[in-house]
């Protein structure tokens, strides 16, 4: 085989993410499946979008809704199958969709086939491809007593023998060991493995997890979450095992990557996606998500201050030298954007997810659309904690009944509003039964306002939410201020205008978003009056004030 010259497409897409067991399902299990997804290609067609991040198809025992892989190259059979799979992608090509593929090689499951062996005996030769280590007092303590993001203690004992398997995530999520070359040797037929089947790159899960500096793993048998985070975060071999995967791999095939990275910092954010480096494309950074709580542990909430907001988007549009931001508010593991970051998800539902989408699509990046997000779905309406299936919501309940239990009550309303399960409702497609998403029962409860916010209720509307993504696609498809130019903040200290410019030599795009359920005055607009208004979500404008969540989108050419 041969290297490729890359086109470097992810610098042009914009994305749409599905969540395939809530997106469609065509059979009537609850579950959403790929003949859903194939079903509903051309619907994505017509927002615009030219390419997909597909959260995970694998064969998987769904402890983390298909985060823990135990066939890295199956499907999970009530998704559909390997046929399913080819058709899938060849649909999406033929529609111009490039396809990403969810990687998730920090950890495998628990029923993964190296894993059954690697703990069956001492001499497994797949042993070493985990991390193990032997307990303290002959197993009958862990090696430390730290606890991974789902709250769960980190290692978990092997049988009755004194040794521990070690997991970042649920104890059926054991982490891979990189520092084996044999693991980097599969993960690398797992990505030829698809790239030849039709996928155009990877979102990588937790990728700045998966080099750990083990010399710090004994340094404290307590649960300080800082001595952890160095353990596990931006590791001593990241950039080495992304170089190693990219010249391997990669450098063979026109693929992308965009790198989610758990508390990433801006400096190895520039490191990570400077071509020179040649390891990832783009990354996720979740700075500006985590503004409304503390330490970004979501139910911990914090009041949404839009200066906070800016100050993360500012960050970033400035500060990343190379590749591409990856714009988003919303994804799989987040509440839903309507309803937060100061808007409001019932009277001004609409105007307010019209305000967000200008607020992020036009910055300096690839943008990606969370599936739902474009119908403006709001979070689940779940109050019983019996009809949640998120392991991480259940998991954080359960430490805060143990652990906290003082804290129950007030907990539970910022816990109900900040749960994943919030982003994973089914899709809603229309008012049939289910919101069209299931005949059957769905696996996770379908909202009651589905009659309301759905699918074709959106399409019927000129002036909808669907209507403005609609423009938004149109104009970064049109505009090479949009591809290139470059971000200015305009106004640096409002706690209720977010504004900015893009700008590409005399060529100037400008986006003015009032974050307020009220009336704003906004001196700086009556500079922009001979600009052609392309968009705004209100008729008649003020000369130099905004109504509530209004938006404008004023172009020079
Ligand atoms: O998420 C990584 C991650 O650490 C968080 O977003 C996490 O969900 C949050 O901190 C918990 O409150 C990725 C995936 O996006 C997520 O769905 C998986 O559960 C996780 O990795 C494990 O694979
Ligand atoms: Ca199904």
């Amino acid at each position: 085989m041969k290297k490729v010259i890359k086109t470097d497409w992810y610098k042009k897409a914009i994305f749409y993410q599905i969540y395939p067991r809530s997106f469609l399902d065509t059979n009537g299990d609850g579950l959403g499946d790929i003949k859903g997804i194939i079903s509903k290609i051309p619907y994505l067609a017509s927002l615009g979008i030219n390419a997909v991040w597909l959260s995970p198809l694998y064969d998987s025992p769904q402890v983390d809704n298909g985060y823990d892989i135990a066939d890295y190259c199956n499907i999970y059979p009530p998704f559909g199958t390997l046929e399913d799979a080819k058709e899938m992608f060849a649909t999406f090509h033929k529609y111009g969709i490039r396809v990403i593929m969810d990687l998730v090689v920090n950890h495998t499951s628990d029923k993964h086939s190296w894993f059954v062996d690697a703990i069956s005996n001492e001499n497994s030769p797949y042993r070493d491809f985990y991390i193990i280590r032997k307990g303290k007092n002959e197993g009958e303590l862990p090696p430390t007593n730290w606890r991974g993001f789902f709250q769960e203690p980190i290692w978990t004992r092997i049988g009755n023998t004194p040794y521990y398997y070690f997991h970042e995530f649920a104890a059926g999520q054991p982490d891979l060991n990189w520092e084996n070359p044999k693991v980097r040797e599969e993960v690398k037929k797992i990505l030829k493995f698809w790239l030849d089947m039709g996928a155009d790159g990877f979102r990588c899960d937790v990728i700045n997890l998966i080099s750990k500096d083990y010399s710090r793993f004994e340094k404290s048998y307590m649960n300080f979450i800082f001595t952890k985070f160095a353990a596990v975060i931006n590791g001593p071999r990241l950039h080495e095992f992304l170089r190693e995967l990219s010249e391997d791999v990669y450098d063979y095939y026109d693929s992308m990557t965009v790198g989610e990275t758990v508390f990433g910092d801006l400096e190895e954010a520039n490191k990570l996606v400077n071509p020179a480096n040649n390891e990832l494309n783009m990354i996720f950074n979740m700075d500006h998500i985590n503004v409304d709580s503390w330490f970004g542990a979501k139910w911990y909430g914090k009041k949404f201050k839009l200066k906070n907001f800016r100050k993360a988007i500012n960050k970033w549009q400035y500060g990343l030298k190379y590749g591409n931001n990856s714009l988003f508010i919303e994804n799989h593991d987040q509440r839903r954007s309507v309803g937060r970051f100061g808007t409001d998800d019932k009277e001004y539902r609409i105007k307010s997810a019209q305000m967000l989408a200008c607020t992020y699509f036009l910055l300096k990046g690839t943008p990606f659309i969370y599936q739902g997000q474009e119908i403006g779905m709001t979070n689940s309406d779940i109050t019983n904690l019996e009809d949640l299936r998120d392991l991480d919501a259940l998991n954080t309940m359960a430490t805060i009944h143990t652990h906290l239990p003082f804290l129950r009550r007030m907990i539970r309303k910022s816990f109900f509003s900040t749960h994943r399960d919030n982003a994973r409702t089914p899709m809603q497609w229309d008012n049939s039964i289910n919101g069209g998403f299931s005949k059957g029962t769905p696996w996770l409860k379908v909202n009651a306002n589905k009659d309301l916010i759905n699918v074709k209720n959106e399409l019927d509307n000129p002036d909808g939410i669907i209507a403005t993504y609609k423009k938004l696609i149109e104009l970064r498809k049109s505009s090479d201020v949009i591809l290139e130019g470059e971000y200015h903040c305009l106004i640096k200290h409002s706690n209720s205008i977010f504004a900015y410019q893009r700008k590409l030599g005399d060529k100037e795009v400008v986006v003015f978003t009032n974050f307020k359920n009220k009336d704003v005055k906004v001196k700086l607009l009556s500079k922009y009056e001979n600009y052609e208004l392309y968009y705004s979500n209100y008729e008649d404008l003020d000369k130099d004030l905004m109504k509530p969540y209004e938006a404008r989108i004023y172009i020079k050419k």
